[in-house]
C-alpha cells in the first residue's frame, strides 16, 4: 500500500478498528478517513453511497460490524444477522462501485461449522451445520466472505477477508451480559478482588477451548496481508493453540491478583467446543502473532484500569 494512499477505516471506533486505526498509523499512513456513527449509520445504502461518492477512497479495511459474546449473540439474534449483512453489502458493494483498489473484510472464526476438525482450515467453509448460539452472526460473516470472492470473481476487485480466533485487547467491552469471555473474566476477577468476594462465577462448564488473539496483532496482520500480494481469498488469523475456559479463568485470575473459588454456571451456554484455526496460509507469507496470551491478558488489564480510573 502506497503511504499517501486514502484509506477508510469502517468501525475505527470498535476495539479492532481501532487497532488497525493504531496501526496504520504507527506506520506511517497518514491518509486515513473515519467517520463515527453519529455521522454514518453503514446500515443505509444511500449513506453509505453517498460517502464513498465524496471521500473516493482507495483502500479500505471493513471492521464494521455489530458485534458481542455468546449471550448477546444468541439473545439478539435478528439484529446480529441483519445489521451485519447490510454493513457488509453496502460497504462491499460501494467499493466496488467507486473503484476502491483493496478491501479487507473482517469477520471472525465462527464461520466455520461446528464440529468440523482441527485445527480448521479455511477449506472448511460451508462444510458443515454452523454452532446454534451465533448462527445468525456466523451467516452474515459467510455472506461478507463470499461478496468479497465474488466481486474478485465477476469484476476481478481485490477484495479478502481476514478470519481472527477470538480477539482481546485495548478498548474491548466490559458490558457483563453482553461482552466476550476474555473481558469478562477480567471484569469479574476485578471486581471480586476489589470486593473480597470468596468466588467467581464462570459461565458453562469451564471445559470449551477458545484461541484467543490480541488485537494489535490482528491490525499487524491485517496490514501485513494488504502489503503482500494477494488479491482475493480468506485468510485465518491466530496464534496457533487454545486453552480451555477454565486454564483462562486461572490465568486472568493471577494476572489481575485474585485467588477466590472458580464456581461453573452450567445453566449458561458452553458453545462451540473448539474452534482452534489452521494459519498456515498466512504464515506462509511470512507473518506470525508476537503478543504471548499472559502478556496480552496483562495488557488488556492496564487498559481496562486506565479507562475505569478516567470514568
Ligand atoms: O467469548 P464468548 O462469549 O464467545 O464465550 P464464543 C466463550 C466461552 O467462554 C463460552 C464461556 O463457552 C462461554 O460460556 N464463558 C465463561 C463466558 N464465562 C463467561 C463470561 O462471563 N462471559 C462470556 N461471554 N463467556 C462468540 C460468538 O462465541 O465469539 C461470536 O458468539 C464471535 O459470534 C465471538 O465469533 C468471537 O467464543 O462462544
Amino acid at each position: 500500500m502506497d503511504k499517501r494512499a486514502k484509506i477508510y477505516i469502517a468501525g475505527h471506533a470498535g476495539m479492532a478498528g481501532s487497532a488497525l486505526l493504531r496501526r496504520l498509523t504507527a506506520a506511517g499512513y497518514d491518509n486515513v478517513v473515519t467517520r463515527t456513527h453519529a455521522e454514518l449509520d453503514l446500515t443505509q445504502q444511500a449513506a453509505v453511497d453517498a460517502f464513498f461518492a465524496s471521500a473516493q477512497p482507495e483502500i479500505v479495511f471493513l471492521a464494521a460490524g455489530k458485534v458481542g459474546g455468546i449471550k448477546a449473540n444468541n439473545n439478539f439474534r435478528a439484529d446480529f444477522i441483519y445489521q451485519n449483512l447490510m454493513i457488509e453489502a453496502n460497504v462491499i458493494h460501494s467499493a466496488w462501485k467507486h473503484g476502491v483498489q483493496r478491501l479487507l473484510f473482517l469477520g471472525s472464526s465462527c464461520i466455520y461449522p461446528r464440529d468440523c476438525p482441527q485445527p480448521i482450515h479455511e477449506d472448511y467453509l460451508l462444510t458443515g451445520p454452523l454452532e446454534q448460539t451465533n448462527e445468525p452472526y456466523a451467516l452474515a460473516k459467510i455472506m461478507g466472505v463470499k461478496l468479497c470472492e465474488n466481486y474478485y470473481r465477476q469484476y476481478g476487485a481485490r477484495f479478502i477477508s481476514v478470519m481472527p480466533s477470538n480477539l482481546y485487547g485495548p478498548n474491548d467491552n466490559y458490558d457483563l451480559e453482553n461482552c466476550h469471555v476474555l473481558p469478562a473474566l477480567i471484569c469479574k476477577a476485578h471486581e471480586a478482588k476489589a470486593k473480597g468476594a470468596s468466588e467467581l462465577i464462570v459461565w458453562g462448564s469451564g471445559k470449551p477451548r477458545r484461541e484467543f488473539l490480541f488485537v494489535e496483532d490482528m491490525a499487524d496482520a491485517c496490514l501485513h496481508l494488504m502489503n503482500s500480494d494477494v488479491s482475493s481469498g480468506l485468510y485465518n488469523v491466530g496464534m496457533g493453540d487454545d486453552l480451555p475456559i477454565s486454564e483462562l479463568t486461572e490465568l486472568v485470575m493471577e494476572v489481575v491478583g485474585y485467588d477466590g473459588k472458580i464456581v461453573y454456571d452450567r445453566n449458561q451456554p458452553d458453545g462451540t467446543p473448539r474452534k482452534l484455526l489452521n494459519i498456515e496460509r498466512l504464515k506462509s507469507l511470512g507473518w506470525s502473532a508476537k503478543t504471548q496470551l499472559r502478556e496480552g491478558i496483562a495488557l488488556t488489564y492496564k487498559d481496562f484500569l486506565s479507562r475505569r480510573n478516567h470514568r
